[in-house]
């Protein structure tokens, strides 16, 4: 690896030392080693990836969110084996990415073994991407999907008050000859971070996305963010499938609907305390045929008809220039992280 650059406006980091730097934040600001090492390495992929709605933008979050006592960061998951495919795990009011890992390995055991295995967790926050949670299934050859429901901000295809959250849906598939493939996607028309990004930047945002508090279309991000709410992406479709997210992040694991929870007594408080459910297959029981050949088929056809970028590309080009190069951050960010974690 070349040695990372740095300049006046902006730092380069490995990833190791910024997912160093970023477990040291979490611990100094009471979460157990357990729950820091998992939250920092999340949040650095991230960062590495070029998700930056999901990067160490959201460090403000978590600790605030920490700090308003709103989520535990010492929360000890309870795992329940209570099926040839089917596991719970009840996150305590912690975060859900810790919960996942305390159950992953069971659950790789049952989707080799039945073919299928289901994850339900609840009482759960997630304030990250949702690609972290099944790429690494499709790097072991299964196939991965997930659900998170989060807070009330998007309105329902042809209703006027926001109900639904912004209701990500990730899979991850592996493939033969590259990286898996693996679409991560908010199905409202942008996610809520990329609106506090825009807000941030002071940008417009393109029609279509949001409604102001009078329920009027606007572009204006600060109008959506104060009293205003998003729209599902794609009308009545894309509607469908955050309604869908809702009943299986929510409904089917017992965690709460993305309108259930109150937060206001909590001052700080941004992560939604709500549940996520992933599925995992062994592609393999199938067909007979081997599941990563196909899938490859498939992407060279596409790009046969001339479709370059596949959904997950970005991130990848992103992550090896990121290994060469070094993740870059502005310097007043690594100055706010040092500080953060008491350096
Ligand atoms: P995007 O709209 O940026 O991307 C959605 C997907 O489409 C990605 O897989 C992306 O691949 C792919 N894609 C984008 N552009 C193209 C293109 N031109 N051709 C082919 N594929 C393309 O993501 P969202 O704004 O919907 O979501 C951003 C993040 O926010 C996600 O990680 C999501 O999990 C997170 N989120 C988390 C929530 C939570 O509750 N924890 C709630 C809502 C969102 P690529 O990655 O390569 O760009
Ligand atoms: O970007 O919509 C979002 C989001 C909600 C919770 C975490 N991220």
């Amino acid at each position: 690896m070349s040695a990372p650059r740095d300049n006046a406006e902006t730092h380069s980091l490995s990833f190791d030392e910024l997912a160093e730097l970023l477990r040291q934040v979490f611990l100094r600001h009471g979460t157990s080693p357990e729950v820091a090492q998992v939250l920092s390495q999340n949040c650095a992929s991230a960062q590495r990836d070029g998700s930056h709605s999901h990067g160490i933008f959201r460090i403000p979050g978590y600790l605030s969110s920490l700090a308003s006592g709103w989520v535990s960061g010492t929360a000890e998951p309870k795992v329940e084996d209570v099926g040839a495919g089917f596991i719970r795990v009840d996150a305590a009011g912690g975060f859900a990415q810790p919960a996942l890992m305390a159950a992953k390995e069971l659950l790789i055991d049952k989707a080799r073994s039945a073919g299928i295995a289901i994850l339900a967790i609840r009482n759960s926050h997630h304030f990250a991407a949702l690609w972290p949670d099944v790429e690494p299934f499709a790097e072991e050859g299964l196939v991965a999907l997930s659900v998170v429901n989060s807070m009330t901000c998007v309105v329902p295809h042809g209703a006027q008050k926001p109900l639904f959250g912004t209701n990500p849906i990730a899979f991850a598939a592996p493939r033969a000859g590259g990286e898996p493939i693996v679409f991560d996607l908010a199905t409202s028309a942008i996610a809520n971070g990329d609106v506090q990004i825009a807000a941030r930047a002071g940008r417009m945002l393109p029609a279509g996305m949001g409604v102001d508090r009078a329920g009027q279309p606007t572009e204006d991000p600060k109008a959506i963010l104060d009293g205003g709410a998003l729209l599902p992406f794609g009308g009545y479709k894309g509607s469908a499938l955050s309604m869908m997210v809702e009943l299986l992040a929510a409904a089917l694991t017992g965690g709460n609907f993305s309108f259930e929870f109150d937060w206001s007594k909590h001052p700080g408080a941004q992560t939604p305390w709500t549940g996520q459910l992933l599925i995992v297959i062994d592609p393999n029981k199938g067909s007979g045929q081997s599941f990563a050949e196909r899938s490859e088929e498939l992407v060279r056809q596409m790009h046969g008809v001339g479709q370059e970028r596949l959904p997950g590309d970005r991130r990848y080009v992103q992550r090896a220039r990121s290994l060469v190069e070094g993740i870059e951050i502005s310097k007043t960010e690594w100055l706010q992280l040092r500080e953060l974690a008491g350096d």
